[in-house]
Order: C-alpha cells, then sequence, then structure tokens
C-alpha cells in the first residue's frame, strides 16, 4: 500500500515510484523473454559487437511473466489507491511498447519531451484531452537495473499541471498531437526540475498521464536498459471539475486546482 505522504508525493510531483512492485525473480523472466523478441532483429545477448543501434523497440509480449508482472499485488494496490477501486482495466499483463536502450554515444532520435497516452479523433489524428481520455497513469515497468548512466527516463517534476492548464480550455476534444503542441507542453514545463527513473529490476513508476517525461542518452552504462511503458487505462476518464476533492481520486486531485475552467 502507498502511505499517506506517498499519495500526497504522487499529487504534488505527478509520479511515485513504486520499489519492489514486482518480484525480482518475475521482473528476470521478463527480461529473458524480452530478450528472445529483441533476438529476432538480428541483435545477441551475448555479442556486444550486434548491439549496433541505440534504441530497439518491441511491443511488450503476453502471458507468462508479464501476468504476474502487470497483477503483481503492490502495483494493484497503488493503483486502486491512485484512479479509484472499480475504476481502471486489471489487465492480465502489462502492455505498451518495450524501447530497450544500448549502451551508445548516438542520439536515438526519440529524445524529445512528450506525454504518452490519448486517442484517436473522428480524423484519425491522434489528440490528448485534460481528462486523459484513452489513458489514466503512466507505468514505466523497469525490467532490468537503472542507473543514472543508463539512459533513465526523465521525468519532469510537477509538469502534469503545466499540462492540465494547457489542455483545460480545449475542452473536451483537446488537442491534436502535433509540433506546436509538443513546443508548447516542452516550453510551458521547461522551468521544472528534472528527475531520473532510476531503480532496481523490479521497481515500477506510476505517473500522472498528463506528466512531461522523455528518453534520455547517451547510455554510458554496460548493459542494455529494458524498460515498459504501458498505460494504466481509465474506464472512462479523470471526472473534473465539479466534484468535491474528497470524493476524487488523488490522479484527480492533483490537477483539480489548475483548472478554472473545463468546457464541456
Ligand atoms: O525510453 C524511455 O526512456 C522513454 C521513451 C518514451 O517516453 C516513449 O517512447 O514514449
Amino acid at each position: 500500500m502507498l502511505s499517506e505522504k506517498d499519495v500526497a508525493a504522487f499529487i504534488a510531483d505527478g509520479y511515485i515510484a513504486v520499489r519492489g512492485a514486482m518480484p525480482a525473480e518475475v521482473a528476470r523472466a521478463c527480461h529473458d523473454v524480452i530478450w528472445s523478441e529483441i533476438e529476432k532483429h538480428g541483435v545477441r545477448r551475448d555479442d556486444r559487437s550486434t548491439w549496433t543501434s541505440p534504441v530497439v523497440r518491441v511491443s511488450c509480449p503476453e502471458g507468462g511473466p508479464f501476468v504476474d508482472a502487470g497483477t503483481a499485488r503492490p502495483l494493484q494496490e497503488a493503483c486502486d489507491q491512485l484512479l479509484g477501486p472499480g475504476r481502471w482495466w486489471r489487465r492480465q499483463g502489462v502492455g505498451g511498447t518495450i524501447p530497450v536502450r544500448f549502451p551508445s554515444e548516438e542520439d536515438p532520435g526519440d529524445a524529445g519531451w512528450h506525454l504518452d497516452g490519448g486517442y484517436a479523433g473522428p480524423d484519425g489524428s491522434r489528440r490528448t484531452n485534460v481528462r486523459a481520455r484513452g489513458g489514466g497513469l503512466l507505468a514505466l515497468f523497469l525490467f532490468s537495473d537503472v542507473d543514472d548512466d543508463s539512459a533513465p527516463t526523465r521525468l519532469r517534476r510537477g509538469s502534469h499541471r503545466d499540462v492540465a492548464r494547457i489542455l483545460a480550455p480545449a475542452g473536451d476534444e483537446g488537442l491534436e498531437q502535433d509540433e506546436a503542441m509538443w513546443q508548447r507542453i516542452d516550453q510551458a514545463s521547461a522551468h521544472r526540475p528534472t528527475v531520473l527513473a532510476t531503480g532496481r529490476a523490479g521497481d515500477v513508476y506510476l505517473c500522472h498521464q498528463l506528466l512531461v517525461h522523455a528518453a534520455s542518452w547517451p547510455h554510458r552504462g554496460q548493459v542494455p536498459r529494458v524498460m515498459a511503458q504501458p498505460s494504466v487505462v481509465l474506464l472512462g476518464e479523470y471526472r473534473l471539475p465539479g466534484l468535491p476533492v474528497a470524493s476524487s481520486s488523488p490522479a484527480e486531485q492533483a490537477i483539480q486546482g489548475c483548472l478554472t475552467e473545463v468546457p464541456p
């Protein structure tokens, strides 16, 4: 269970690290299966000469140890606490993509500040609204140990509030995820401190869906960084505004104070 202090930190900072969210042996078993997927891309685990690209992306496999990872009790309890029991999809697995980052000095080309999640608008464009339609939390599942040197994800602490202020006036439709939106979000949150999502295999960071984050480079560690980054999906959306704070979830409370108005 998250403590009251953890929940308060999530509301203020927009993320919380759930240390040991899944057992180390589950993280190891997932890591092995992920390697069998990476090897399909011609990259061999035991041959560093094949580690030629700074990043290789694979879809997170399903079944087996991924069910144990995604349904680990500390993780489910934390999601209940942050989103509300019965309000999110209890996925029998992890999901999302896994950007595996290899030791390299090369710019991977995918390290810009952004948000994950969003939804497909009527014209097929990808959009994000303040109610986090299509998402709820961004989860970072660490399947390898991640230190400062091994390309940890960068998080802008408190940036979920900057994003909520940008998205709220755009109402239910929200904004299209285009270059202009990424620039606005980057500029509005540039003053926020950067935190590195480091930890041990088995840790999971639970982030507010509107938290601004980015990959990092170079990777000067010894071993590839292996992390999945699915959304924990709400059955519905953030309920904003108009709810008394006492009945809203911490994910909702985290941005409620930033909204003067959310057009329907
Ligand atoms: O690899 C990372 O550290 C983060 C990548 C990311 O945020 C993304 O692909 O959306």
